[in-house]
Formats: structure tokens, C-alpha cells, sequence
């Protein structure tokens, strides 16, 4: 199983306590006010890059005394310490700065700010990428006078210091985590700020219409209420149907993210675990000719035409006596309720039997493609058959021996799952759970607001509902957004970002 969002906040906090454990022992603990030597609280160093051999290895260091971090660990080539406070880059070489001894050659990044990532000063270390080498360089700027930086908190300064605002900072943890082309590509709209700027533009819209509200509230004459109701109606109206969109993207969003939970079903030996095998192109699960071979659900996650499924290849469901295959098909039926896409699996040569009917009974309301499988053992004549069948379905013949089917069957996958979302190509961000909930929460408001103003209700009302739903709409961009809610975000980040 892929990493879930959960199971990848979880990692971020192991990875606080892992990744340095030599830096905990000597007391360097990230985590605000304990243990920690604050030497200076306000300039923050953490490692870049993925801990691990590599070619190279980033230091990163943030705040107000990074200039004397990087003059105090950094000698030019020629010897001599840094002077040029010019944005730019320099070679030299590394030192400890207690001992003066020579750690690595480094590559140094100086970028003052405001022009930085964080707007603040930043200067960063690039060294060889040895796990021991560049936890040393860290170890070292700790000393100078940085102290070890929380998840997440270079991009939570850049939050902080107006640089981006809260979704784009969001979307930078979906970049990084995108398992898709498609999901990547639409994380980083969302960090350049295509979700702030359709926000922002709906905001507009909105404190117009509130001022509007607001001057007729003042100066109570019929007509004039009558004029400002009717801007509510037409204005909201077209705010709501620009939600609604979002939110459609926002949902297709999260699937994006992770993964469409699909499972894979049929009668055994029909050729699940063969599909299942042929999507993620290994052989990941046991095929035999034995029905009844998978026992327990098998997961991966494969990216079929840039949207990620989570498949489940499942146990064939019959009657049996045996204990194990049992509880293997108990699981199989769990599988199937949870799934939010189903692949039903039939085999092209045998007649439907009970169980492929009850399938297809249990399915009936989740969204799924009938595979018509073992293709190349019946005719051309038999195909047109299956498929005319379920004239209102997607059935889709393959076969897993000669390959066919299976470019259509992945065709089918990204269509079932797309429709009634959006067409991919518009998709501008990734909508994480927290965006959902106010895009939905401001669509509420602005509704209630719009059903007042259209059933002449006092524009006091109405006023109240538009204010509500600009101020859910603020918070999807950050504004008012209170310590606690920060520290959440920024928490589920990795260390270094
Ligand atoms: N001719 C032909 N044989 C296939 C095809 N797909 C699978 N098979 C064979 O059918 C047998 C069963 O395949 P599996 O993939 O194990 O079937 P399954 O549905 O996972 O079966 P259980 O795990 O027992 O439920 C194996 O011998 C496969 O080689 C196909 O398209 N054509
Ligand atoms: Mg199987």
C-alpha cells in the first residue's frame, strides 16, 4: 500500500525523530521551545535533500543571521572568508566552525531577501550527498547559531512573510508528494497561484455586492432595495455556479491525490490477479490455473493516463469450504463496498454463473467497467454478444494471454472515473480536505444569502450571508488564519521544506 496522506504525516513526525538521531542525542530537538540550544531562535537550518547517498546534499539555513552561519562555516577557495554580500554563488570549501576543520568542498547559495523562498535570508550549503558528510554541515550551522527548523517551516516563513499565500503553500506538500504527471502538474498551477487568484477574483465580486447591500441598507426605499436583491440574485448566482466548479476540481482533486480505490472482482480463476498484474506491468500477484488461488487482498497503486488507482485484487468470490478462502471472500465483499470503482471481471467463455450475477447486483451504484476477460478464446461473434449485452454499460474484451482489450480497458478506467468531474486538462489545483470544507461552507452561505434576497427577505439578512461567505473564502487563502490551524498545516510537511 502507497503512503495514505495520514500514513505520510506520520512519516514526517518518525522522520523528526529518526533522520537525526545523533543531532537529538546532543540536544538539537526540532520542536519549538525544548531542548534546543536557541542560540537564535529566529534563523533556522535543515537538511534539503532526501537523507541518503546522493551526489549531492543541501543544507538550507533561514533568518536574520544566516550572513554569519555562512561566513562562519564557508572559506572561499582562495582562503579567505565571504565577503560579497551580492545575491549569488560561491565555491569553496566548508568548515567546522569550532575546530576550523575542513568538512566537505561546498557550493554556497547566498540569496538575501526579500528575494528568497522564505523572504528572508537564505544561504545554502551544497555538498557531497553522504548521509554522515551533510548531517556534519548541519550539525555545524547548529552550532553557528541556527537552530534545527520544524517541518515545514521555510515554506510556513514564506506563508508568514507574504511570499505565497496558505493554498499555494498547501499545494507545495502536493508537488512534492504527486504521484502522477497529472497530479504534479496541477499542484504546481496551485502553488504559482491559480486557486488564490480564482479566490481572490470571487472575492471582489462578493464585497462588491456586500457594499452594494450595504448603501441600500443605509437608504431604505422599495426601489432601490428591489435593485440590490436582484444584484444578489444574479451576482451570487454566478459566484455559486463558479464554486461549484471548484469544489468538482476539488473533489477530483483529492482523487488525484490519493489514488481511486478500485477493486478488482469476479468468480475465481476468471483472471483478476492476471489484470491485475497486466495494469502494473510486473508480476505482482500469483497466477495459477487453481481457482481460488488469491486469498487475501493484494494492493497497488498504478497510474493509468495520469490519474492514480489504488487496485485491489481480490479473492474470487464462490461458495467454499475452505476456512481460509472463506474469510478471503468476506474480505472481497468488504472490498467491494468500499471501493469508489469497481472492475468486474467475467470470463468470455462460460455463461454468467450465480455469483457473477450477484456481482453485478452488488455493484450496480458504484461506478465501474465490466471486463469481459479471456477474449482470445471465443470468437469475434462472441465479443459483439458480451458487448451487447449491457448496451447502458462499458464493457471492455481482453484478453490477458494476447494484450488485447487492455489499451482499451485503461481508456474506459480514466473515462468512468472522469466523468461528471472535469476535463483533466482544466484541472488548476489540487483542493485538499480543509479548502473543500470552506468552498463548500462559502457556497452555503452565499445560497442562504440568495434565496433571502429572492423571497424579499431584509437585506440586513442578506448582508450577514455574504459577509459569512467572503470570510470562508479569506480563510482558503490564509487570511485570519490563527496559530493553531499554521501549526497543523505546516506540521505534515517534511523537514528541510
Ligand atoms: N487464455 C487465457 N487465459 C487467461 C487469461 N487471463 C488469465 N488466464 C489464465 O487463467 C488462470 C487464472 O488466472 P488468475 O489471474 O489467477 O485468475 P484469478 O481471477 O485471479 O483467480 P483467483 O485468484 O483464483 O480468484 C491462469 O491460468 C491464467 O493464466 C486470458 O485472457 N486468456
Ligand atoms: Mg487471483
Amino acid at each position: 500500500m502507497g503512503p495514505s496522506v495520514d500514513g505520510a504525516v506520520g512519516l514526517a513526525k518518525v522522520e523528526t525523530e529518526l533522520a537525526y538521531p545523533s543531532l537529538a542525542r546532543e540536544g538539537f530537538v526540532a520542536s519549538r521551545g525544548c531542548g534546543m540550544v536557541p542560540v537564535d531562535a529566529d534563523t533556522i537550518a535543515a537538511i534539503a535533500t532526501a537523507l541518503g547517498e546522493a551526489g549531492v546534499g543541501i543544507v538550507r539555513v533561514s533568518g536574520d543571521h544566516s550572513w554569519s552561519v555562512a561566513q562562519r562555516l564557508f572559506e572561499t577557495a582562495s582562503g579567505r572568508p565571504l565577503r560579497n554580500r551580492r545575491r549569488g554563488l560561491h565555491y569553496g570549501r566548508v568548515v567546522d566552525p569550532d575546530s576550523a576543520m575542513e568538512l566537505d568542498e561546498c557550493v554556497l547559495l547566498w540569496m538575501p531577501g526579500p528575494h528568497s523562498y522564505t523572504g528572508e535570508d537564505v544561504v545554502e550549503f551544497q555538498v557531497h550527498g553522504g548521509i554522515q558528510l551533510v548531517q556534519s554541515v548541519l550539525r555545524a550551522a547548529l552550532r553557528a547559531g541556527a537552530r534545527l527548523a520544524e517541518p515545514g517551516e521555510f515554506t510556513k516563513r514564506a506563508f508568514l512573510n507574504g511570499r505565497m499565500d496558505l493554498s499555494q503553500a498547501e499545494a507545495v506538500i502536493d508537488l512534492i508528494r504527486a504521484k502522477t504527471d497529472l497530479a504534479s502538474r496541477s499542484a504546481l498551477r496551485q502553488v504559482q497561484g491559480a486557486l488564490s487568484r480564482e479566490v481572490a477574483r470571487l472575492r471582489k465580486e462578493l464585497l462588491r455586492l456586500q457594499a452594494h447591500v450595504e448603501v441600500t441598507i443605509d437608504y431604505p426605499e422599495h426601489d432601490v432595495e428591489s435593485v440590490a436583491a436582484t444584484a444578489v440574485v444574479e451576482t451570487g448566482g454566478r459566484v455559486i455556479r463558479a464554486l461549484d466548479d471548484m469544489l468538482n476540481q476539488a473533489r477530483f482533486g483529492q482523487v488525484l491525490r490519493e489514488g481511486v480505490r478500485t477493486a478488482i472482482v469476479g468468480r475465481p480463476n476468471v483472471g483478476k490477479s492476471s489484470l491485475l498484474n497486466a495494469l502494473l506491468q510486473r508480476d505482482r500477484a500469483i497466477v495459477t490455473e487453481i481457482a481460488g488461488t488469491t486469498r487475501d487482498v493484494l494492493e497497488e497503486v498504478v497510474n493509468v493516463g495520469g490519474v492514480p488507482f489504488r487496485l485491489a485484487d481480490t479473492a474470487g468470490v464462490r461458495e467454499t469450504a475452505d476456512v481460509v478462502e472463506q474469510m478471503g471472500v468476506e474480505r472481497t465483499r468488504q472490498t467491494v463496498r468500499d471501493a469508489q470503482f469497481v472492475l468486474v471481471v467475467l470470463s468470455a467463455v462460460d455463461e454468467l454463473a450465480a455469483e457473477d450475477w450477484e456481482l453485478l447486483a452488488q455493484t450496480t451504484n458504484t461506478p465501474r467497467v465490466l471486463v469481459v476477460n479471456k477474449a482470445d478464446l471465443v470468437d469475434e461473434a462472441r465479443h459483439q454478444a458480451w458487448r451487447a449485452r449491457w448496451p447502458e454499460e462499458t464493457v471492455v474484451c481482453t484478453s490477458m494471454q494476447t494484450g488485447e482489450g487492455l489499451p482499451d480497458l485503461r481508456e474506459a478506467m480514466v473515462a468512468a472515473v472522469n466523468r461528471g468531474h472535469v476535463e483533466m486538462e482544466d484541472l488548476s489545483y489540487l483542493g485538499n480536505a480543509r479548502q473543500l470544507t470552506l468552498l463548500q461552507r462559502a457556497r452555503e452561505e452565499l445560497q442562504l444569502g440568495v434565496e433571502a434576497a429572492d423571497s424579499g427577505a431584509t437585506l440586513d439578512i442578506v448582508a450577514v450571508q455574504l459577509q459569512e461567505a467572503y470570510r470562508a473564502l479569506g480563510l482558503v487563502i490564509g487570511e485570519e488564519a490563527g496559530e493553531d490551524l499554521l501549526d497543523e498545516i505546516f506540521s505534515n510537511f517534511c523537514l528541510g521544506k
